[in-house]
């Protein structure tokens, strides 16, 4: 039994369409998408605020809710909970300079709107967390914008989001650059740095993607254990990465095993989950898979990290503060590795 609760995106699911070429695969209703989450093992869906009210932009306020409120319960009907929404903040024309940091006032008054909405349908499906994976809060031609400004901007834009609604949660998904260059938020130090000097610090805090970190040329491992050690990391992305290149949503532990390993490993040990929190599998799959195997890599990802939670649970603690006392630290790694290899 897994200590664990697992949540996906519907976005996990996709056509394999990417910057140079279409999609390879066809579209799978959202229905069919919620019900096959449930029956391979997860426990929870993540949002973006379109996702679960599409063509809110035309939408009233009272309108936006009253959907929201159907795929509550489509969420019901399956058993399955609504883990955070995200205000989809990089697809729209009005955020192509970044919504809360854009540089026009207009701009980032609509991203406020997308932003409040965002937290209306939370409160409509019923969770109290709310994501930004701030995909274009940053700069693509360094002059255009100041760095001083853009992060100031960014906590005005939080405070206002903690003043809206005096129970919600905001969790920071850092990400060091795609499709922005320079992001004003790269790692979970800047996430915590941000909360701290937010208005409400106890409500503000980090969600860490593997597949960022390593892009930020850090340990995902480290960034897990520093949110972990400030009380903050309300939420993971777990999933793989060949490398500082482009964002590759690999499935979790197919690159990196060990790094993999040693996530889990900081989760277990530090009782991840206790206040509710769930295991994100951000995976994608391949643009090569055909249509039967839409899933597949989601299975894998779910199945790899409750192998490697077996393995940490199996870890001989006693070694390893024999291997410390000791200073054998070539030791505790072949330790490591054959507790990896071995069945
Ligand atoms: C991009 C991401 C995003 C976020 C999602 C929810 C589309 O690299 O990781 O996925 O996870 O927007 O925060
Ligand atoms: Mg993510």
């Amino acid at each position: 039994m897994s200590q664990f609760k697992y949540s996906v995106g519907p976005w996990n699911v996709h056509e394999g369409a990417d910057a140079y070429g279409p999609a390879t695969r066809k579209t799978i209703p959202f229905e069919e998408k919620i019900k096959r989450f449930k029956e391979i093992g997860f426990d929870a869906v993540q949002f973006h605020d379109d996702d679960a009210v599409p063509n809110m932009n035309e939408l009233s306020e009272s309108e936006i809710i009253e959907e929201a409120k159907k795929v509550k319960a489509l969420l019901d009907k399956y058993d399955l909970k609504a883990e955070f929404v995200a205000p989809r903040l990089w697809m729209d024309q009005r955020t192509i300079d970044g919504g809360f940091t854009s540089n026009s006032e207009k701009d980032r008054e609509f991203a406020m709107w997308r932003a409040y909405r965002s937290i209306d349908i939370a409160n409509a499906l019923g969770c109290d967390k709310i994501v930004l994976w701030l995909a274009r809060e940053g700069t693509l031609c360094y002059e255009s914008k100041s760095p001083v400004q853009a992060t100031k901007r960014l906590i005005d834009a939080i405070n206002k989001m903690l003043a809206y609604d005096e129970n919600i949660k905001i969790l920071i998904e850092t990400k060091p650059n795609e499709p922005i260059d320079r992001s004003v938020c790269p790692t979970i130090g800047h996430a915590m740095a941000t909360s701290a000097a937010s208005i409400d610090p106890s409500r503000v805090g980090g969600l860490l993607e593997s597949a960022h970190a390593i892009l930020a040329g850090l340990d995902p491992a480290s960034e897990i254990g520093f949110a972990m050690a400030m009380g903050k990391l309300w939420g993971v992305h777990l999933n793989d990465q060949n490398g500082m290149k482009f964002d590759q949503d690999k499935s979790f532990g197919v690159e990196n095993l060990r790094q993999a390993f040693n996530q889990i490993k900081v989760l277990v040990e530090n009782d991840y989950g206790k206040n509710g929190e769930y295991i994100g599998l951000d995976v994608k799959a391949m643009r090569t898979q055909k249509d039967e195997g839409s899933y597949k890599h989601l299975e894998n990802s779910l199945k790899i990290a409750k192998m490697l939670e077996e393995k940490a649970l199996r870890f001989d603690y006693d070694y390893q503060a024999k291997c410390v006392a000791e200073r054998d630290y070539e030791a505790l790694e072949m330790y490591v590795m054959e507790l990896l290899m071995k069945g």
